[in-house]
């Protein structure tokens, strides 16, 4: 008898570091890893089966299928947008190709179990793309269906393989009377900016509000690669996890669409500048904007339309900026970096 545990590829990364504390602290399910790093001590302890591999290696997952029985996967492996622009074809078959491997996966799990596996897969405000700043000014808060045309690799992924989920889930062989039945239930969110105040990403390019605020408080001078004027969504880590945790739990039958805007904040980067300085006042913020990853996070949203998510599986984010910074980010991040 398989044992019935949560699949998490990219689990050594920010939104599977705070998703694997939530998940074992709840007590919620057997975790099962994938990724290509090592997890966290802390955190490899709090999972059942921390396994090293790609996502791009059929094998492995083969053996995973024979191995456990998966209710619910997280799929969090991903090349984030600036890393992926110096290697766009790498990029392309981890995000994508690997993307694909893993809904096949789940359809052969369900298949095999005779029950549906709920998909979870984090997509990106990376998906938009504006052909200048004043038609994102123009745009204001957009719906998932308006401004589809992103300017990245990473992007192009994202916007594919919600598409590809979408295709999994409701249309998969649709031609095939003996195969031609989905049993994925794929559902996508595309996050803001992430600010975790345990981790700090790499090869993002929204790194900008993470990186001022974890160089502050380590009282290392920080020259912020956008203007001051750079505004686009963000959101606390603890508001990320809710979501995915909320839409995963959400009865199929009240979700209209299987992909969900959801927002929380939008600071400028000279915002973010004042609310780190006010908790850091010594703190060195310079500004170098970087002109090739500033067209990147220009061509993105100013704010986003996250009412859909509201409706139909009651999304509501517990930060504002102000207690993000006041309640979560400044009080752990102290802590962090007295030890
Ligand atoms: C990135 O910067 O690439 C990501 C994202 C906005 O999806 N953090």
């Amino acid at each position: 008898m398989r044992k019935k545990v949560i699949l998490m590829t990219g689990a050594a990364g920010e939104i599977g570091h705070s998703l694997i504390q939530r998940l074992s602290d709840e007590g919620r399910a057997e975790i099962v890893t994938l990724d290509l790093k090592p997890l966290d001590p802390e955190i490899a302890r709090r999972v059942r089966h921390p396994i090293a591999g790609s996502i791009l290696d059929r094998a492995l997952l083969e053996t995973i299928l024979a191995e456990y029985a998966v209710e619910t996967v997280f799929h969090l492996a991903a090349q984030l947008s600036t890393r992926a622009e110096f290697s766009p074809v790498a990029a392309h078959e981890v995000n994508v190709n690997g993307t694909l491997n893993l809904l096949e996966f789940a359809q052969a799990q369900g298949r095999g179990q005779g029950r549906s596996v709920t998909f979870l897969y984090p997509s990106s405000i990376a998906v938009y793309g504006f052909a200048s700043l004043e038609e994102k000014h123009a745009a204001g808060r957009v719906r998932e269906y308006q401004y589809t045309e992103p300017i990245t690799m990473y992007g192009c992924n994202k916007l594919y393989c919600e598409q590809l989920g979408r295709y999994y889930s409701r249309h998969y062989r649709q031609l095939d009377v003996e195969t031609g039945r989905s049993w994925v239930d794929f559902r996508s969110i595309r996050f803001p900016g992430l600010i975790s105040a345990f981790t700090v990403p790499s090869g993002g390019t929204s790194d900008y509000a993470p990186e001022m605020i974890h160089h502050a408080a380590r009282n290392v001078p920080y020259d912020c690669f956008v203007r001051p004027d750079t505004r686009i969504p963000f959101m606390a880590m603890p508001d990320a996890v809710d979501a995915l945790l909320a839409l995963a739990a959400a009865d199929r039958s009240r979700l209209t669409q299987t992909v969900y805007n959801i927002a929380a904040f939008n600071p400028s980067a000279e915002e973010i500048q004042q609310m780190v300085l006010a908790s850091f006042p010594d703190a060195r913020i310079g500004y170098r904007p970087d002109l090739k990853r500033q067209a990147i996070v220009d061509s993105w949203p100013e704010a986003v339309d996250d009412s859909k998510a509201r409706a139909d599986w009651g999304f509501s984010p517990r930060y504002g900026l102000e207690s993000a910074f006041a309640d979560y980010l400044i009080p752990n991040i102290r802590e962090r970096y007295r030890r």
